[in-house]
Protein backbone atom coordinates (compact mmCIF):
# COMPACT_ATOMS: atom_id res chain seq x y z
CA UNK A 1 0.00 0.00 0.00
CA UNK A 2 1.84 3.02 -1.39
CA UNK A 3 1.25 6.78 -0.19
CA UNK A 4 2.11 9.63 -2.66
CA UNK A 5 3.09 13.08 -1.66
CA UNK A 6 2.91 15.78 -4.27
CA UNK A 7 0.69 13.74 -6.37
CA UNK A 8 -0.67 16.48 -8.29
CA UNK A 9 3.20 17.67 -9.72
CA UNK A 10 4.44 16.72 -12.60
CA UNK A 11 5.65 13.44 -11.89
CA UNK A 12 2.99 12.52 -9.38
CA UNK A 13 0.13 12.87 -11.31
CA UNK A 14 1.25 10.06 -13.42
CA UNK A 15 2.82 8.05 -11.32
CA UNK A 16 -0.62 7.87 -9.11
CA UNK A 17 -2.21 6.30 -12.70
CA UNK A 18 0.76 4.00 -13.37
CA UNK A 19 0.85 2.59 -9.82
CA UNK A 20 -3.23 2.35 -9.21
CA UNK A 21 -2.75 0.16 -12.65
CA UNK A 22 -0.36 -2.17 -11.50
CA UNK A 23 -1.19 -2.24 -7.56
CA UNK A 24 -5.06 -1.63 -7.19
CA UNK A 25 -6.47 1.98 -7.25
CA UNK A 26 -7.47 1.68 -3.36
CA UNK A 27 -4.19 0.72 -2.66
CA UNK A 28 -2.35 4.00 -3.53
CA UNK A 29 -3.76 7.02 -1.48
CA UNK A 30 -2.57 10.11 -3.32
CA UNK A 31 -1.74 13.64 -1.22
CA UNK A 32 -1.23 16.82 -2.21
CA UNK A 33 -1.08 20.21 -0.73
CA UNK A 34 -4.68 21.09 -2.84
CA UNK A 35 -7.55 19.80 -4.74
CA UNK A 36 -7.93 20.15 -8.49
CA UNK A 37 -10.37 17.91 -10.72
CA UNK A 38 -8.14 16.04 -11.82
CA UNK A 39 -8.35 12.55 -12.71
CA UNK A 40 -6.27 11.71 -10.47
CA UNK A 41 -8.39 12.72 -7.27
CA UNK A 42 -11.51 10.52 -8.74
CA UNK A 43 -9.87 7.52 -9.35
CA UNK A 44 -8.76 5.96 -5.67
CA UNK A 45 -7.66 7.52 -2.34
CA UNK A 46 -7.17 11.01 -2.01
CA UNK A 47 -6.21 13.24 1.02
CA UNK A 48 -5.11 16.84 1.47
CA UNK A 49 -1.80 17.08 2.73
CA UNK A 50 1.04 19.82 3.57
CA UNK A 51 3.78 17.96 3.65
CA UNK A 52 5.09 20.58 6.53
CA UNK A 53 2.77 18.78 8.60
CA UNK A 54 4.18 16.31 10.01
CA UNK A 55 1.79 14.93 11.81
CA UNK A 56 -0.83 14.56 9.18
CA UNK A 57 1.72 13.25 7.24
CA UNK A 58 2.50 10.42 9.79
CA UNK A 59 -1.27 10.56 11.03
CA UNK A 60 -2.88 9.86 7.25
CA UNK A 61 0.69 6.89 6.42
CA UNK A 62 -0.62 5.06 9.39
CA UNK A 63 -4.77 5.03 9.01
CA UNK A 64 -4.43 4.32 5.24
CA UNK A 65 -1.76 1.06 6.62
CA UNK A 66 1.04 2.32 4.57
CA UNK A 67 4.23 0.36 3.69
CA UNK A 68 6.04 2.38 1.04
CA UNK A 69 6.50 6.34 0.83
CA UNK A 70 6.96 7.95 -2.35
CA UNK A 71 7.58 11.49 -1.81
CA UNK A 72 7.42 13.59 -4.68
CA UNK A 73 6.32 16.87 -3.81
CA UNK A 74 9.23 19.84 -3.57
CA UNK A 75 9.75 23.09 -5.59
CA UNK A 76 11.64 22.93 -8.81
CA UNK A 77 14.91 24.39 -9.94
CA UNK A 78 13.65 27.95 -11.53
CA UNK A 79 10.84 28.29 -8.41
CA UNK A 80 13.51 27.39 -6.00
CA UNK A 81 16.07 29.89 -7.89
CA UNK A 82 13.11 32.43 -7.36
CA UNK A 83 12.36 31.46 -3.61
CA UNK A 84 15.52 29.97 -2.23
CA UNK A 85 14.68 30.39 1.70
CA UNK A 86 11.41 28.73 0.69
CA UNK A 87 12.47 25.72 -1.52
CA UNK A 88 14.85 24.89 1.70
CA UNK A 89 12.02 24.89 3.50
CA UNK A 90 9.85 23.47 2.08
CA UNK A 91 12.51 21.00 0.03
CA UNK A 92 14.67 20.01 2.91
CA UNK A 93 11.69 19.93 5.51
CA UNK A 94 9.33 17.84 3.79
CA UNK A 95 12.11 15.48 2.79
CA UNK A 96 12.66 15.41 6.71
CA UNK A 97 9.01 14.58 7.57
CA UNK A 98 8.52 11.49 4.67
CA UNK A 99 11.49 10.14 6.18
CA UNK A 100 10.54 10.36 9.86
CA UNK A 101 7.16 9.06 8.88
CA UNK A 102 9.18 6.27 6.90
CA UNK A 103 11.51 5.31 9.87
CA UNK A 104 8.71 5.18 12.30
CA UNK A 105 6.44 3.10 10.39
CA UNK A 106 8.93 0.72 8.49
CA UNK A 107 7.97 2.42 4.78
CA UNK A 108 9.99 1.57 2.06
CA UNK A 109 11.04 4.53 0.91
CA UNK A 110 11.44 6.15 -2.57
CA UNK A 111 12.46 10.31 -3.41
CA UNK A 112 13.51 11.13 -6.58
CA UNK A 113 16.96 13.22 -7.16
CA UNK A 114 18.25 14.82 -10.62
CA UNK A 115 21.08 16.19 -12.61
CA UNK A 116 20.14 19.13 -10.69
CA UNK A 117 22.77 17.20 -8.12
CA UNK A 118 25.53 18.19 -10.11
CA UNK A 119 27.55 21.60 -10.70
CA UNK A 120 29.88 23.25 -12.90
CA UNK A 121 33.01 21.62 -11.71
CA UNK A 122 31.29 17.69 -12.50
CA UNK A 123 32.43 16.28 -15.54
CA UNK A 124 30.09 17.25 -18.01
CA UNK A 125 30.43 14.31 -20.39
CA UNK A 126 29.12 10.94 -19.20
CA UNK A 127 28.73 12.07 -15.96
CA UNK A 128 29.47 8.94 -13.53
CA UNK A 129 27.57 7.58 -11.03
CA UNK A 130 30.12 8.78 -8.21
CA UNK A 131 31.51 11.85 -8.90
CA UNK A 132 31.75 15.72 -7.09
CA UNK A 133 28.67 17.26 -6.88
CA UNK A 134 28.83 21.02 -5.93
CA UNK A 135 25.90 22.57 -7.45
CA UNK A 136 25.52 25.91 -7.82
CA UNK A 137 21.79 26.15 -7.42
CA UNK A 138 19.17 25.73 -4.22
CA UNK A 139 17.45 23.13 -5.70
CA UNK A 140 20.90 21.57 -6.59
CA UNK A 141 22.07 22.14 -2.79
CA UNK A 142 19.05 20.52 -1.51
CA UNK A 143 18.89 17.02 -4.07
CA UNK A 144 22.59 16.68 -2.93
CA UNK A 145 21.43 17.03 0.63
CA UNK A 146 18.56 15.01 0.03
CA UNK A 147 20.81 12.10 -1.32
CA UNK A 148 22.79 12.21 1.57
CA UNK A 149 20.20 12.12 4.10
CA UNK A 150 18.56 9.34 2.33
CA UNK A 151 21.67 7.34 2.36
CA UNK A 152 21.85 8.22 6.11
CA UNK A 153 18.98 6.93 6.92
CA UNK A 154 19.73 3.67 5.27
CA UNK A 155 23.31 3.32 7.31
CA UNK A 156 21.86 4.50 10.75
CA UNK A 157 18.39 3.63 10.84
CA UNK A 158 18.18 0.91 8.45
CA UNK A 159 15.34 2.95 6.30
CA UNK A 160 15.01 0.94 2.62
CA UNK A 161 15.55 4.38 0.77
CA UNK A 162 15.91 3.83 -2.97
CA UNK A 163 15.89 6.93 -5.95
CA UNK A 164 17.22 8.16 -9.43
CA UNK A 165 18.91 11.32 -10.36
CA UNK A 166 15.97 12.06 -13.08
CA UNK A 167 17.16 14.34 -16.21
CA UNK A 168 14.25 16.63 -17.62
CA UNK A 169 11.03 15.06 -17.93
CA UNK A 170 8.93 15.71 -20.92
CA UNK A 171 4.95 14.74 -20.77
CA UNK A 172 1.91 15.77 -22.12
CA UNK A 173 -0.52 15.15 -18.71
CA UNK A 174 0.83 18.63 -16.42
CA UNK A 175 1.40 21.71 -18.38
CA UNK A 176 5.31 23.19 -18.33
CA UNK A 177 5.96 24.01 -14.43
CA UNK A 178 8.73 25.76 -12.56
CA UNK A 179 11.61 23.90 -14.41
CA UNK A 180 14.90 24.80 -16.31
CA UNK A 181 13.97 21.93 -18.56
CA UNK A 182 10.29 22.52 -19.23
CA UNK A 183 11.00 24.42 -22.31
CA UNK A 184 11.29 20.65 -23.95
CA UNK A 185 7.79 20.31 -22.51
CA UNK A 186 6.45 23.95 -23.89
CA UNK A 187 7.83 23.46 -27.73
CA UNK A 188 5.41 20.64 -28.32
CA UNK A 189 2.42 22.38 -26.77
CA UNK A 190 3.47 25.74 -29.13
CA UNK A 191 4.31 23.34 -31.98
CA UNK A 192 0.79 22.44 -31.97
CA UNK A 193 -0.78 25.73 -31.17
CA UNK A 194 0.93 28.43 -33.42
CA UNK A 195 3.72 26.35 -34.80
CA UNK A 196 6.56 28.32 -33.38
CA UNK A 197 8.34 28.36 -30.20
CA UNK A 198 10.75 30.74 -28.77
CA UNK A 199 13.51 29.02 -26.43
CA UNK A 200 14.43 30.43 -22.86
CA UNK A 201 17.53 27.87 -23.65
CA UNK A 202 19.91 29.19 -26.14
CA UNK A 203 21.06 27.02 -28.60
CA UNK A 204 23.50 24.05 -28.43
CA UNK A 205 22.62 23.89 -24.72
CA UNK A 206 22.53 19.85 -24.26
CA UNK A 207 20.33 18.26 -21.31
CA UNK A 208 19.39 14.77 -20.27
CA UNK A 209 16.25 14.23 -21.33
CA UNK A 210 13.35 11.36 -20.56
CA UNK A 211 9.90 10.81 -21.50
CA UNK A 212 7.42 10.21 -18.87
CA UNK A 213 6.24 6.66 -19.36
CA UNK A 214 10.27 5.97 -18.99
CA UNK A 215 10.67 7.46 -15.70
CA UNK A 216 7.14 5.75 -14.54
CA UNK A 217 8.88 2.55 -15.14
CA UNK A 218 12.44 3.41 -14.08
CA UNK A 219 10.71 4.40 -10.41
CA UNK A 220 8.47 0.84 -10.19
CA UNK A 221 11.99 -0.89 -11.26
CA UNK A 222 14.39 0.34 -8.51
CA UNK A 223 11.59 -0.01 -6.06
CA UNK A 224 10.87 -3.53 -6.99
CA UNK A 225 14.47 -4.56 -7.46
CA UNK A 226 16.77 -7.01 -5.27
CA UNK A 227 18.04 -4.85 -2.20
CA UNK A 228 20.80 -7.33 -2.24
CA UNK A 229 22.31 -6.60 -5.72
CA UNK A 230 22.12 -2.94 -4.94
CA UNK A 231 25.25 -1.57 -4.72
CA UNK A 232 23.70 2.17 -4.79
CA UNK A 233 20.78 2.83 -2.82
CA UNK A 234 19.31 6.33 -3.92
CA UNK A 235 20.50 8.67 -6.43
CA UNK A 236 20.79 6.03 -9.87
CA UNK A 237 21.50 8.20 -12.59
CA UNK A 238 19.24 7.65 -15.46
CA UNK A 239 18.40 8.84 -19.17
CA UNK A 240 17.53 8.30 -22.47
CA UNK A 241 18.61 11.27 -24.28
CA UNK A 242 20.37 14.34 -24.89
CA UNK A 243 19.69 17.00 -27.21
CA UNK A 244 20.07 20.98 -27.61
CA UNK A 245 17.13 23.01 -28.40
CA UNK A 246 17.49 22.84 -32.69
CA UNK A 247 17.37 18.88 -32.28
CA UNK A 248 13.86 18.75 -30.64
CA UNK A 249 12.96 21.48 -33.50
CA UNK A 250 14.31 18.94 -36.13
CA UNK A 251 12.41 16.19 -34.93
CA UNK A 252 9.20 18.30 -34.69
CA UNK A 253 9.80 19.43 -38.08
CA UNK A 254 8.95 15.82 -39.24
CA UNK A 255 5.28 16.12 -38.31
CA UNK A 256 5.33 19.84 -38.34
CA UNK A 257 7.21 20.71 -41.58
CA UNK A 258 7.26 24.73 -41.08
CA UNK A 259 7.79 24.66 -37.30
CA UNK A 260 9.95 27.75 -35.95
CA UNK A 261 12.16 28.04 -33.09
CA UNK A 262 13.58 31.14 -32.02
CA UNK A 263 15.25 32.34 -29.20
CA UNK A 264 14.51 34.73 -26.05
CA UNK A 265 17.30 33.37 -23.43
CA UNK A 266 16.30 33.21 -19.65
CA UNK A 267 19.60 34.44 -17.90
CA UNK A 268 18.36 32.97 -14.79
CA UNK A 269 17.54 29.44 -16.05
CA UNK A 270 20.27 29.53 -19.06
CA UNK A 271 22.80 29.58 -16.01
CA UNK A 272 21.55 26.95 -14.08
CA UNK A 273 21.09 24.83 -17.43
CA UNK A 274 25.04 26.12 -17.52
CA UNK A 275 25.84 24.24 -14.64
CA UNK A 276 24.35 20.86 -15.26
CA UNK A 277 26.20 17.97 -16.84
CA UNK A 278 25.38 17.34 -20.75
CA UNK A 279 24.79 13.35 -20.66
CA UNK A 280 25.34 11.62 -17.50
CA UNK A 281 26.29 7.88 -17.48
CA UNK A 282 23.42 5.51 -16.83
CA UNK A 283 25.54 2.31 -16.32
CA UNK A 284 25.05 1.24 -12.43
CA UNK A 285 21.37 1.57 -13.10
CA UNK A 286 21.63 -0.86 -15.87
CA UNK A 287 24.03 -3.22 -14.26
CA UNK A 288 22.02 -2.80 -10.89
CA UNK A 289 18.37 -3.35 -11.55
CA UNK A 290 18.18 -3.33 -15.14
CA UNK A 291 17.07 0.40 -16.17
CA UNK A 292 16.45 0.41 -19.65
CA UNK A 293 14.20 3.29 -21.42
CA UNK A 294 12.37 2.40 -24.10
CA UNK A 295 11.71 5.95 -26.21
CA UNK A 296 14.42 8.14 -28.32
CA UNK A 297 14.03 11.73 -29.47
CA UNK A 298 11.83 10.86 -32.79
CA UNK A 299 9.44 7.99 -30.85
CA UNK A 300 8.78 10.50 -27.50
CA UNK A 301 8.03 13.50 -30.21
CA UNK A 302 5.58 11.18 -32.32
CA UNK A 303 3.91 10.14 -29.21
CA UNK A 304 3.64 13.61 -27.39
CA UNK A 305 2.57 15.52 -30.39
CA UNK A 306 -0.47 12.47 -30.70
CA UNK A 307 -1.39 12.44 -27.34
CA UNK A 308 -1.32 16.08 -27.41
CA UNK A 309 -3.20 16.78 -30.73
CA UNK A 310 -5.81 14.89 -28.94
CA UNK A 311 -5.72 16.96 -25.69
C1 LIG B 1 13.86 21.02 -13.29
N1 LIG B 1 12.65 19.28 -14.48
O1 LIG B 1 14.10 21.52 -14.39
C2 LIG B 1 13.35 19.59 -13.26
C3 LIG B 1 14.51 18.64 -13.16
C4 LIG B 1 16.46 17.90 -14.40
C5 LIG B 1 15.64 19.03 -14.07
O2 LIG B 1 14.94 18.47 -11.85
O3 LIG B 1 14.05 21.61 -12.26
Amino acid sequence: KIMITGALGQIGSELIVKLRSIYGADNVLATDIRKTDSPVIESGPFEILDVMDAERMHTLAKDFGADTMMHMAALLSATAEAKPLLAWNLNMGGLVNALETSRDLGLQFFTPSSIGAFGPSTPKQNTPQDTLQRPTTMYGVNKVAGELLCDYYFHKFGLDTRGVRFPGLISYVTPPGGGTTDYAVDIYYKALETGKYTSYIEQGTYMDMMYMPDALQAIVDVMEADASKLEHRNAFNVTAMSFEPEQIASSIRKHIPNFELSYDVDPVRQAIANSWPDAIDATAAKNEWGFKAQYDLDSMTKDMLDKLAKK
